[in-house]
């Protein structure tokens, strides 16, 4: 018909380099970003399929490679929800972008809608933005051709440059029928964001100053906020718009239109693999007084990384699991003075990557923890088996997910004292606060300083809860990573066979230690974890798993 006819003639622009062999992992596509236009063209076509599935929701579609160099690029699809793809549809995807030819993609985009009992002329909807890379114009200009050969029953709404956690809420809000969630714009996302923050630093009830246990200490003191010169630099200016004074940023690394610098000797993923300041953060000298802190973003605002100087001088890294922590346990004293223990559990969960001591010190608080595998979507359905689910990688992406009970709970209980009125007041405030699509870094990092506002903590103040296990975190590239499989969230390997008792042996015999192995989703090799009591004892852990897994 006319449908595929278009869709062939569109897709002779987009050729597929031959050499290549694309797959849909853990974060969608990824890969140099000039490699990219046939994959996203044919993404197009698989959101549309994803829409109409949903009789018409709105289906997102990101242009990213979060934290990856600048060449590189990608793309992932997200939910109706806001949530990312679900697992089954992945291999469509595969499927689609490994067409050799615009006749193999028309024929297998024809199949899968059979398969699938999909009308293809059923109305779509598809909501769609890039991050700041030079390839993402490109790219979206591969998608527009996509969609465009569908005509006028596909709806699109070209959200343009943005960060990945707003394009999430931005979906989200588009399919809310309850007209609640909030308008499905940027600009409704930043005002929906800094209500909330407002709310829960200063007052909003008649007659008193401020909503903190310890009394409203004004302006919070200037936060330096490393944008790892991506869009997360856009989106913390226009918020600070909305905020004023109440706490003032000192953004660095916001330069968005110079070649080579995007995720360049900053941003999160610098901060936590390389467990230092950015050298920019450390010459700025924002970070020589010691109750300072700092934040770091990557290159589309999805992870967030703290850190400090302690005594002005030694790098202290507060991590997700740090997050996490400091989170769960305010929540958790929130639902207490709320007295609603017996309806809300709050839960955390993690990953084989979160530090071991957090873990241990989460559990010491009579918190559950649940451990998943690796990718956010793992980490995110686990936190739905908890009223309030706490769920941060140790990398600093992560969020606080309000189930819907809990709000409808939080809204319906008569207070009966103000310090019970006010705890109430604030988890409602905070489950508008934390994006409930995915993890975000603008909105967690306001988190983090609502928390500590509200403690009256310095960072110092909040790392002393625990103390982080040595560790090492590193890649090693196998001639095959396929061959590894793991069981247990990720933490034992099945095969190959006697590699796990190897790295068993090697683990015993250091004080706290802990190692696994498991094949990247995202990149060709295989990672190697190992943490232990000691320094020393880590490097020899990990020595050893590293060598055996040649
Ligand atoms: P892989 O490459 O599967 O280890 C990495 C991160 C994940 C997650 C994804 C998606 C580590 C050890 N792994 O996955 O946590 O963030 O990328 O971006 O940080
Ligand atoms: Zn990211």
């Amino acid at each position: 018909t006319q449908l595929f006819d278009r869709i062939a003639a569109a897709a002779k622009n987009y050729p597929k380099p031959a050499d290549v062999k694309f797959g849909y992992g853990t974060a969608g596509f990824r890969t140099l970003g000039k490699r990219l236009p046939s994959v996203i063209f044919s993404v197009g076509l698989l959101a549309v399929l994803r829409s109409q599935r949903f009789h018409g929701k709105a289906i997102g579609v990101m242009v990213t490679a979060s934290h990856n160099p600048e060449a590189d690029n990608g793309v992932k699809l997200v939910d109706p929800a806001g949530e990312m793809l679900e697992q089954s549809w992945e291999a469509y995807a595969t499927t689609l972008a490994n067409c050799a030819s615009p006749a193999e993609l028309v024929e297998a985009y024809k199949q899968l809608a059979q398969q699938l009992h999909i009308n293809i002329g059923a109305p779509a909807s598809v909501v769609y933005a890039a991050d700041t890379r030079p390839s993402s114009p490109e790219l979206i200009k591969a998608l527009e051709a996509a969609l465009a050969a569908f005509g006028d029953h596909v709806k699109t709404n070209n959200i343009g440059v943005t960060t990945t956690p707003i394009l999430h809420y931005v979906v989200k809000a588009t399919n809310d029928t309850t007209g609640e969630y909030g308008e499905p714009t940027i600009e409704g996302y930043q005002k929906k964001t800094a209500a909330a923050f407002k709310t829960l630093i200063v007052s909003t009830s008649p007659g008193t100053t401020d909503l903190t246990e310890q009394g409203n200490r004004g302006p919070l003191k200037p936060l330096p906020v490393d944008c790892a010169n991506g869009v997360g630099a856009l989106s913390l200016a226009d918020f600070a718009k909305h905020i004023g004074d109440l706490l003032p940023f000192k953004p660095l690394n916001t330069q968005l239109n110079k070649e080579g610098v995007l995720n360049y000797q900053c941003g999160a993923d610098y901060v936590k693999t390389k467990q230092q300041l950015p050298p920019s953060v450390a010459e700025s000298g924002l970070l020589n007084h010691p109750d300072n802190r700092g934040a770091s973003f990557d290159g589309d605002a999805d992870r967030l990384i703290y850190y400090y100087l302690k005594g002005g001088k030694s790098f202290r890294l507060l991590d997700g699991d740090k997050i996490a922590v400091l989170a769960a346990l305010f929540i958790g004293d929130l639902v207490t003075r709320a007295k609603l223990t017996d309806k809300i559990q709050v839960g955390v969960v993690q990953t084989a990557y979160a530090n071991g001591s957090s873990t241990k010190f989460i559990k010491s608080r009579n918190i559950p923890v649940t451990c998943t595998a690796t990718g956010v979507k793992h980490l995110h359905h686990a936190a739905l088996n908890y009223d309030i689910g706490v769920y941060f990688e140790a990398n600093g992406h992560g969020t606080v997910l309000f189930s819907d009970d809990t709000i409808a709970t939080l809204k319906k209980t008569e207070p009966e004292s103000p310090d019970q009125d006010r705890a109430i007041k604030h988890l409602i405030a905070l489950s508008e606060l934390i994006n409930q699509a995915v993890g975000d870094a603008l909105s967690d990092m306001l988190l983090v300083e609502v928390v500590l506002a509200h403690r009256g903590w310095s960072a110092e103040e909040w790392d002393a809860g625990y103390e982080d296990l040595p560790n090492r975190l590193v890649k090693v590239e196998v001639p095959d990573r396929h061959i590894f499989h793991t069981t247990d969230a990720e933490r034992k390997l099945t095969s190959p066979v006697g590699l796990q008792a190897r790295i068993d042996e090697a683990v015993l015999k250091v004080e706290q230690g802990r190692s696994f192995v498991r094949p990247s989703g995202t990149e060709d090799c295989v990672r190697v974890y190992a943490e232990a009591a000691t320094s020393s004892a880590v490097d020899s852990a990990h020595l050893r798993a590293e060598l055996e897994s040649y």
